[in-house]
Order: structure tokens, then sequence, then C-alpha cells
């Protein structure tokens, strides 16, 4: 049997945060998706349009960014599929000096079957998504009927949060 269908046979799904706004950012993401896709670890299932997005948080002045959700089935225990988003990051030329700041690709996990994790590293679900429009409005599309724990289904935490400033940019 191979990895692929191991992998879709486990039923692990998690749900994937993908946003960028340096060097091409509608590239980069599109350029993540396929290399999520070609990881041996890695079946995806389901990826949302792409979205321009006005930056939340951060030094003031920083570029619009480009977002997108993702679905996958991955074997990988939690902290390993971090490793897996950390190594594409990197290879994305990622470096960490602000908080929130411009950035040429993050990968969160948004949230993985209905795990509950509060670890340093690791945060199950993402401990922002519920409350973030550049995190809803792609995972709507994939997700809408999606759980982020205690905050309740993906479609009732958009309908709370402000989504101005984020218009689809294209198909991934
Ligand atoms: N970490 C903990 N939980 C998770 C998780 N569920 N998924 C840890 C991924 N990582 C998780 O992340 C810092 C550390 O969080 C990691 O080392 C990991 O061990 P990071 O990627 O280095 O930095 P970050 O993404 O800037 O941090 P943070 O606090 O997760 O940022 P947010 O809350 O994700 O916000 N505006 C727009 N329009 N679009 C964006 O994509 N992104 C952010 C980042 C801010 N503003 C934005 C956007
Ligand atoms: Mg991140």
């Amino acid at each position: 049997m191979s990895q692929r269908s191991s992998a879709e046979l486990r039923g692990q799904v998690a749900w994937l945060g993908l946003g960028s706004n340096l060097d091409d950012p509608a590239g980069q993401v599109r350029a993540a998706l396929d290399e999520l896709a070609n990881s041996p670890d890695v079946v995806l299932l389901a990826q949302s349009r792409l979205f321009e997005t006005t930056p939340v948080g951060g030094p003031p002045g920083q570029p619009m960014y480009c977002n997108a959700c993702a679905a996958i089935a991955t074997p990988l225990a939690p902290l390993a599929l971090l490793e897996l988003l950390q190594a594409i990051e990197r290879a994305h030329g990622r470096v960490r000096d602000v908080r929130w700041g411009p950035r040429t690709l993050d990968l969160d996990i948004l949230a993985m079957d209905a795990r509950q994790m509060n670890e340093p590293r690791l945060v199950l679900p993402h401990p922002r998504a519920h409350e973030r429009g550049f995190v809803l409005v792609p995972l709507a599309e994939i997700a809408p009927a999606l759980a982020l724990g205690h905050r309740g289904r993906v479609i009732d935490c958009l309908a709370e949060v402000d989504t101005s400033g984020i218009k689809p940019c294209g198909l991934a």
C-alpha cells in the first residue's frame, strides 16, 4: 500500500492556513500548495481560492497578504506535521524577526481532527483562527462546519468577524 492511500485510510485530516506578503505572495502560496501536494506524507484533499487581505497586527505599512486554506490527510503526528510545514517555510526563505511582521510564507495548522493541544510549540486549534477574517473566509470555502474547539463552527465564527479588506485574487 502506498503512503498516499495509507494517509487517506487513516482518515486524519488537518486544516492549514497559508499566508504570504513578500516576494510574489500569490506565487508563494501556490508553490506551497504544490509542495504540500507533492509531499509523500500528505494528500491534498481540498484548497480554497486565494484571497488578498489587509494586514492584521504587526508593523505599520507592511504589504497586503495573500491567504488561502487547505485540507490535507496525513499519517504524521501533529508535531511532525509542524516540522514539515516549518521546513517548507524555511525553503521559502522565511525569516522570523518581528512578530506578525512581513513573511515570504507562513503555514499554520488551524485544526487537526478534533484534537486539542496546548504545548509551547503547538496549540490546536490555532488560538487566533476563530477571530481572523483572513483565516475564516478561505476556511469557510472548504470546511464551513468544522468546529474550532469550543469556539464553534467556522461559519458561525465568520459571522462575527470583520471581512472588509478581504477579496478573492484568483483560483489556487
Ligand atoms: N505554533 C503554536 N501553535 C501553532 C499552530 N497551530 N500552527 C507556534 C503553527 N504554529 C504554531 O509561529 C510562532 C510559533 O507558533 C511557531 O514556532 C510554532 O511553534 P511563526 O509562524 O513563527 O510566527 P507567526 O505566524 O507570526 O506567529 P503567530 O503568533 O502564529 O501569528 P498569527 O497569529 O498566525 O498571525 N494578516 C493577514 N492579513 N494575513 C496573515 O496571514 N498573519 C499573521 C500572523 C498576522 N497578520 C496577518 C497574517
Ligand atoms: Mg505561523
